[in-house]
């Protein structure tokens, strides 16, 4: 097992990382930007490494200060948490020269998932349902015209190297199709350097739904059930929940087997997500997170696995410490990410933390790295807390998820934990009745 353990990472997830290490008897190091010299995973690591001033890319994306980083405190592995490098490639490959573990899967992995044609390619050939469509790059309006007509409008074009909802655009009929062909392919050679643009069937009203899975070195995949992660605005999840209010056990079982087949041939190595659309009872492949999520510990409450631990424990080339049939369902959980920002607008709202009071009480989890006194540092995306609930049933965990949210108390900045006090009464969503339109369209309601 490792000595020393290197975070790649901050906020919230660098603590979870820490967290998971204490908890083996391994050091951890932190790395942070002057901005974050105050941070909690500093205050708590067992060292720490000042990696460069506020800007990601000249600290949390500076990969060689990262390396140096592990170099000269002998840290044994890295773990990149999410966002900045923890889908890099050629980071992950960087690692491993430098004879230091990446704690996640293999650079082939990293890089197959980040190529969305390639990645539906694969799931297409590991059986995994995919949406109808281009199977592959669209290289003019005459090709992109055909498939169209074949797949049926409205469709839905994509950039290979997008994801997460970067640089699509709906066509809902042939006359359109030719400018949005063109806005999506000069779009996402801006964003992305890469102009590459493939076609799918536009799925109007589906939920988004992801399957968790766990591989270890040794040929092993399991699932750990799915995460309902529709209530999205602009592609931000905002809450997500497990298991799936939408699903029945059957479904749930069929699509969790069809994900672990899938990834044992694969030879899938690490935790990963398997994100679908599910749409009129059909579940379509649309993109492989090869990277622990946000929202991971909803899973966590259900199943009782600690994920991070298990990425760490399959780095180090230990044998999951769960078969399939070990891994049980019980209860419901919710997770409100709760965000720096303003209500209204969204904007976001750095600055000091006068008053932090965070909620307590069985069954409810606030991963956080906020304390009273810390200032919330602007360079870095808003997320300040996850609040996670936990009860025996959905409308038990409703229950906790009011009450949890009535006892937050942050002061001195602006925050979403209004927002998540409306959700939480909504009709619609209490009946768990929602797509992934459904939040835009109920804010626009509210304005
Ligand atoms: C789609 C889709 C409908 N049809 N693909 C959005 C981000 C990325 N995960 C893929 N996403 C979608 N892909 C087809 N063929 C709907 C989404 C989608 C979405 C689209 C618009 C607005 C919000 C959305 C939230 C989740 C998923």
């Amino acid at each position: 097992m490792f000595e020393k353990v290197l975070i790649a990472n901050r906020g919230e997830v660098a603590l979870r990382i820490h967290r998971a290490c204490r908890e083996m008897g391994i050091h951890t190091v932190a790395v942070h930007s002057t901005a974050d010299a105050d941070a909690m995973h500093v205050r708590l690591a067992d060292e720490a490494v000042c990696i460069g001033p506020p800007p990601a890319a000249e600290s949390y994306l500076n990969i060689p200060s990262i390396l140096a980083a592990a170099e000269i405190t002998n840290a044994d592995a890295i773990h990149p948490g999410y966002g900045f490098l923890s889908e890099n490639a050629r980071f992950a490959e960087i690692v491993r020269e430098h004879g230091v573990t990446f704690i996640g899967p293999t650079p082939e992995h990293i890089r197959l998932m980040g190529d969305k044609i390639a990645a539906k390619d694969a799931a297409r050939s590991l059986g995994i349902p995919v949406v109808p469509g281009s199977d592959g790059p669209v290289p003019n309006l005459e090709v992109g015209l055909k498939v169209a007509k074949e797949i049926g409008y409205p469709v839905l074009i994509k950039a290979t190297a997008g994801g997460g909802g970067r640089g699509m655009k709906v066509a809902h009929n042939s006359d359109k199709l030719s400018e949005a062909l063109s806005t999506a392919r000069a779009e996402a050679g801006a964003a992305f350097g890469n102009d590459q643009v493939y076609i799918e069937k536009y799925l109007s009203t589906p939920r988004h739904i992801e399957v968790q899975v766990l591989g270890d070195s040794h040929g092993n995949v399991i699932h750990l059930g799915e995460r309902e992660c529709s209530l999205q605005r602009r592609h931000q999840k905002i809450l997500e929940e497990c298991p799936s209010p939408a699903l029945n056990a059957s479904e749930r079982e069929a699509i969790g087997d069809v994900v672990v087949r899938g990834l044992t041939k694969l030879g899938y190595l690490g935790a990963g997500t398997v994100e679908f659309l599910y749409e009129d009872g059909k579940f379509y492949f649309i993109e492989m997170n090869t990277r622990v999520q946000v929202e991971h510990p909803i899973t966590e409450a259900v199943t009782g696995i600690d994920i991070v631990r298990e990425q760490i424990r399959i780095a180090a080339g230990a044998p999951l410490g769960y078969t399939q049939k070990d891994v049980t369902f019980h209860g419901h959980a919710i997770e409100c990410r709760i965000n720096a920002e303003n209500p209204v607008t969204f904007a976001p709202s750095p600055g000091r933390v006068t008053d932090y009071h965070p909620p307590g009480g069985l069954g409810v989890r606030v991963d956080s790295a906020l304390y009273a006194g810390y200032s919330v540092p602007p360079y870095y995306d808003s997320l300040i807390a996850k609040l996670i609930v936990h009860g025996p049933t959905r409308n038990e965990c409703l229950m906790r998820l009011r009450r949890a949210l009535e006892e937050f108390v942050v002061g001195g900045v602006d925050t979403t934990i209004d927002l998540h006090r409306k959700l939480v009464t909504n009709a619609d969503f209490v009946n768990g009745q929602y797509d992934v339109h459904w939040l835009e369209r109920t804010m626009a309601s509210w304005r």
